[in-house]
C-alpha cells in the first residue's frame, strides 16, 4: 500500500508539499495540470515541471487526478475521436514522466455534487454534506452558483466557470443520453485508449459517480457493484481498472464496500483506493465525517482488512476531509484532517499486518 495525498498546485492549494512530505507515512502526491483545458493535451514539459516539484520535496508523483473526459467523448459526439486522440497523447506524455495510475470519470456533466460545502457539526467543524431535500429543490444552474459561493474563494475541479457557462447547453445535448448510450460511449472511449495504456503500462482507474445515484435526469453508470463488474468487463485489459472510493459508493447504504474491495481487489482490479467514511443521515442524505469508524457509518478497520487480505499493493489516499482548527482551505482539501486520516489510516494498516504475521 502506497499512502499518497492530494495536491492542487503551488499556485492553488492552501496546503504545501514541505507539509505534505511531514505527514508520517505519506510517500506521494496525487497531481494535475489544472489549467490545461479539457480536451488538450497536457504539455510535456509541465507534467514534468510538477513532477521535479514533489521529487524536489521528497514526494513521487505517481497517480494523475485526474484527466477529465471531454465532455464531447462522454455524449459520443462526432468530434470525440479529437479529443480521444489528444488523451491518447496525454497518456503518453503522463507515462514518460513516470506515472502508472490515471483516476478519471465518466460523469455528465456535473463531478461530484454536494448540497452543502461546510455544514456545522456538534464538535464544531463543518464538513461536506448532500441532502436530498435541498437537491430537489434546487436547478442545476442555483446548485452551480451557490458551490462557487461557498468554495472559500477555490475554483473548484469540475465546477469551473468555462464549463458551467455552457450548463444549459450541455444539459440540453444528454436528453437523448440514456445509461446503455453512456455504457456504449464509454466503451468506445476505452477500446480507444487501451492500447496505448497496455504499451505504456499506465492504469486507468474510473472514480465511481458521486453520489452514486442519477441527478437532474442525467444517467450514471457507476453507482454499484453491477456497475463496476460491467465496466471493469467491458474492454478485457490489465489496464481498465478502478479507483474504489469508499466515500462515494459508500453514501449509498447497499454499497458494501468491504465486499467491493474483496471482489474487485481479487481481480487485480483496483489501482487507486480513495478511504473515507461517511455518516447517513436519511434517503439520500448524508454528510461527510472524520475518516475513524465511530464518526461515520462504514467500517474503515473491515475495509482496510479487505484491502489488505487481497493483497492490495496499490496506491491509497484518505479523501474528503472535514475543515478543523480553524483552517480556510478548499472544500474537503484541507492539511488538517486529511493528514489525520492518512495516520489512522496508516494505524489500521499497522495492526492488521501485525495481527496477519503474528497467525502465520
Ligand atoms: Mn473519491
Amino acid at each position: 500500500m502506497k499512502m499518497t495525498f492530494r495536491w492542487f498546485g503551488e499556485k492553488d492549494d492552501s496546503v504545501t508539499l514541505s507539509q505534505i512530505r511531514q505527514i508520517p507515512g505519506v510517500s506521494g502526491i496525487v497531481g494535475a495540470l489544472y489549467d490545461v483545458p479539457v480536451g488538450e493535451v497536457w504539455p510535456l514539459d509541465e507534467i514534468l515541471a510538477l513532477k521535479k516539484q514533489a521529487n524536489d520535496a521528497g514526494l513521487s508523483f505517481e497517480v494523475v487526478e485526474s484527466v477529465n473526459v471531454h465532455e464531447d467523448i462522454k455524449l459520443g459526439a462526432p468530434t470525440r475521436d479529437r479529443y480521444i486522440e489528444n488523451y491518447r497523447r496525454c497518456i503518453r506524455n503522463l507515462a514518460k514522466a513516470g506515472v502508472k495510475v490515471i483516476c478519471y470519470n465518466f460523469m455528465p456533466v456535473f463531478d461530484w455534487l454536494r448540497s452543502d460545502l461546510a455544514m456545522p457539526l456538534p464538535d464544531g467543524s463543518t464538513a461536506m454534506a448532500y441532502s436530498n431535500e435541498t437537491v430537489k429543490k434546487l436547478t442545476p444552474a442555483k446548485l452551480a452558483e451557490q458551490v462557487a459561493d461557498t468554495s472559500n474563494g477555490f475554483v473548484l475541479p469540475g465546477w469551473e466557470p468555462d464549463r458551467l457557462a455552457e450548463l444549459r447547453g450541455v444539459l440540453e445535448q444528454y436528453q437523448n443520453i440514456d445509461r446503455e448510450k453512456l455504457a456504449e460511449n464509454l466503451r468506445y472511449f476505452l477500446e480507444a485508449i487501451m492500447p496505448v495504456c497496455e504499451e505504456t503500462g499506465v492504469k486507468m482507474a474510473i472514480h465511481p459517480d458521486d453520489p452514486p445515484w442519477p441527478l437532474f435526469g442525467l444517467p450514471r453508470i457507476v453507482c454499484n457493484g453491477e456497475d463496476l463488474e460491467a465496466i471493469v468487463d467491458m474492454v478485457d485489459s490489465p489496464c481498465n481498472c478502478l479507483t474504489l472510493c469508499s466515500g462515494s459508493l459508500g453514501s449509498n447504504p447497499e454499497n458494501d464496500i468491504p465486499a467491493l474491495v474483496r471482489r474487485f481487489g481479487a481481480r487485480k482490479k483496483i489501482a487507486f483506493a480513495h478511504v473515507r467514511n461517511v455518516k447517513f443521515c436519511g434517503e439520500r442524505s448524508f454528510h461527510e465525517s472524520a475518516h475513524l469508524s465511530s464518526c461515520g457509518s462504514l467500517d474503515l478497520y473491515e475495509i482496510m482488512k479487505a484491502y489488505y487480505d487481497v493483497g492490495f499493493d496499490g496506491y491509497v489516499r484518505p479523501d474528503h476531509g472535514r475543515m478543523i482548527w480553524g483552517e480556510k482551505a478548499r472544500p474537503g482539501y484541507g492539511l488538517y484532517d486529511r493528514a489525520l486520516g492518512a495516520a489512522y489510516l496508516n494505524g489500521l494498516w499497522e495492526a492488521i499486518c501485525k495481527e496477519e504475521a503474528g497467525r502465520r
